[in-house]
């Protein structure tokens, strides 16, 4: 025998024994987060030799841009007719929430809404043009902005449509249909207010008109308040460049505001003292009320949850009873930072503190999660999330209530999974 056939035979009869000893084990065992018995001795996955282990991999080098294990191909972004203006250029990507983990989106799977198409945009043939109300207007290189100090922040993009269709109920039995209008990414570039102090900001600029270079020329009005708060020219995307479908090279980033404002493939900025609404903003997002009126901009994206474990993609049909499993979702709020997130097992009568897991970040997708026995029982699933600027999530009879069902934009109401008692998620509405 040779060295690696004799170690070989060692390590399966310490497997063996393994077997042996949790055996005995396994009957006085109580059930955990997973019973013992779910070990089988004779299983193949374990005793067996694999191919990946018999002989040698691909090249380090062989992926020069990595990507996913091909067993990931479920992982990705969807589509569908019903959120697109009947093309696919203008139309929006939705981001598989429910196989999200931590609060960063990969830039890969992040959720991407464009009017008129993925622009790719050769970034020596692109400028940024700062002018209007400003002492000295400039157009810079990309090397020339990346001149000035920048800073890293984690932020949640999110299109006031996400759950849109849903305000006269469900739509989509899927989380990411119905919620996958957003991802949460860690953005590098520089603040407005930066650019802003060198080139001179004058007394009466009011407003800032940003532009996008793509086919849509999308235009935005955004308030000069936000612009001198915290209102980035972003470049960088979770540690590497933006990616095509976010607005390489640059795009504009609002924290916690309205994702059709963040424009991408940011070209131009000018300031004025009166808002460019009616003359260069290419969008309307209004809200009609009830009474007939209509909410013409409502900037900051209200406090939210979503439930993401389990979901009607990530059902409880292989628990059994007794079972400790984590639900677990995610928390965002355009006005400030998750302060809690509670759980109702039956439809918002009763509630329960969730825990909040990691990193608690302002404007920032946060997750939380509760260790829960699970009992085979139906169950109507919520989660209701706080912010610290002291909101919390309405009920879905409240948003009714203010809003009607005629507006596309700022869903927030508290959502609800039915949970069968086979386990089986469906996406609901409690009216009550
Ligand atoms: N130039 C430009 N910017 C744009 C858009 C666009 O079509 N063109 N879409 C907007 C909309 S409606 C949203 S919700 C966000 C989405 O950002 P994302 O694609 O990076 O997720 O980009 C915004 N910025
Ligand atoms: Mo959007």
């Amino acid at each position: 025998m040779t060295n690696e056939q004799e170690s070989k035979k060692l390590e399966s009869a310490g497997r063996r024994d393994f077997f042996k000893k949790t055996a005995s084990v396994s009957a006085v065992a109580a059930a955990g987060i997973v019973a013992p018995s779910a070990l089988l001795a004779d299983d193949p996955a374990i005793m067996e030799e694999k191919p990946w282990g018999t002989s040698l991999g691909d090249p380090v080098t062989k992926n020069r841009y990595g990507i996913p294990s091909a067993y990931e191909h479920n992982n990705i972004r969807r589509n569908t007719k019903l959120l697109s203006s009947g093309n696919w250029q203008a139309s929006i990507a939705m981001c598989p929430i429910h196989e999200s983990m931590g609060i960063i989106t990969p830039n890969g799977l992040f959720f991407s809404r464009a009017h008129g198409g993925v622009a790719h945009i050769d970034p020596n043939e692109h400028r940024l043009m700062i002018h209007g109300l400003v002492e000295k207007p400039l157009v810079l290189t990309m090397d020339q902005l990346k001149r000035y100090p920048s800073v890293t922040r984690t932020h949640f993009i999110e299109c006031p449509a996400n759950g849109g269709p849903e305000w006269r109920g469900p739509q989509f039995n899927s989380v990411q249909f119905a919620k996958g209008m957003m991802s949460c990414a860690e953005w590098t570039g520089v603040y407005l207010k930066t650019i802003l102090k060198d080139l001179g900001l004058k007394p009466d600029a009011r407003w800032m008109l940003a532009e996008g270079a793509d086919s849509s020329h999308m235009g935005r009005t955004v308030p000069i308040d936000k612009v001198l708060d915290d209102a980035m020219v972003v470049w960088g995307q979770n540690g590497e460049a933006l990616r095509p479908e976010q607005g390489y090279p640059i795009r504009l980033l609002l924290p916690g505001w309205e994702g059709n404002l963040c424009v991408k493939w940011l070209c131009r900025l000018e300031f004025a003292s009166e808002p460019f609404y009616a003359k260069e903003e290419t969008a309307k997002y209004t809200a009609l009320k009830p009474d007939g009126k209509a909410i013409q901009h409502f900037y900051a994206l209200e406090v939210n949850s979503i439930i993401t474990s389990p979901c009607p993609e990530k059902p409880w049909t292989d628990l059994k009873k007794g079972d400790l499993v984590e639900i677990q979702g995610l928390a965002w709020s355009g006005q400030g930072t998750i302060e809690g997130v509670d759980i109702s097992f039956d439809g918002g009568k009763n509630w329960t503190e969730a825990k909040l897991k990691g990193l608690v970040l302002p404007k920032s997708w946060t997750r939380f999660s509760y260790m829960y026995k699970y009992e085979g029982k139906p169950l109507l699933l919520s989660s209701r999330a706080r912010d610290d600027a002291g909101h919390i999530q309405p009920t879905v009879k409240h948003e009714r209530e203010v809003m009607g069902v005629e507006s596309v934009y700022h869903r927030n109401g508290i959502a609800t999974w039915e949970v069968t008692a086979k386990g089986e998620v469906n996406n609901v509405q409690v009216l009550s």
